[in-house]
């Protein structure tokens, strides 16, 4: 079942719209905490999810997620955050990083900006792992720093976007093994 947290909430009259960010994760990372933590870490998509949505409501920023394991449902997704208004992306392909021309074409459709994510350095895996089709049509692309990046490029992503940022806690969801 793809997830969905949460949505857009506009102000009244005149005054400015909340800005939104949509975070948006690919195949199988509704796994992560279970398997593999040598290239992906302890945290699991709930632990990232809720640290970005807490940092976001900190600035003001509605910070919503959504994961699918189906190419369609994240192209609708993405044509939807279009439709709403979404001010930008953060978004970890997954494996459709190294496939989908849908999905990039999805994406250029839209021009939302968006930071591409990966939580594994796809650059000393193997081979398949080093082309995106999303690459050339992000502002930024972080790879190896395990959920951290999404913490990153939601920092990027608030100053683009010229919010106004609360000072930070001691907010992690980098688990130690
Ligand atoms: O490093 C990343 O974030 C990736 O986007 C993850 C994809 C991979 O295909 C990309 O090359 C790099 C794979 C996501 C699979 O997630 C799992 C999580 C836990 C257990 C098994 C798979």
């Amino acid at each position: 079942m793809p997830k969905t947290t949460s949505t857009r909430k506009s102000g009244k009259g005149s005054e400015e719209l909340r800005k939104a960010i949509l975070v948006l994760h690919g195949p199988n990372l509704n796994l992560l905490g279970s398997r593999e933590p040598q290239h992906y870490g302890l945290a699991t998509l709930e632990d990232i999810n809720q640290a970005l949505k807490t940092r976001g409501e900190a600035c003001g920023v509605s910070v919503d997620s959504f994961q699918s394991n189906h190419e369609g449902q994240l192209i609708d997704r993405i044509q939807q955050a279009k439709r709403d208004g979404v001010d930008f992306i953060l978004i970890n392909p997954a494996g459709f990083t190294h496939t989908s021309v849908a999905l990039r074409d999805a994406m250029a459709a839209t021009g939302i900006p968006f930071v591409e994510v990966h939580l594994s350095n796809v650059h000393n895996r193997e081979p398949f792992r080093r082309h995106s089709y999303f690459s050339d049509l992000a502002l930024g692309v972080i790879a190896g720093l395990g959920s951290q990046g999404y913490e990153l490029a939601l920092e990027f992503a608030l100053r683009h976007l010229h919010v106004k940022v609360a000072s930070h806690g001691s907010q992690k969801t980098e688990k130690t093994h």
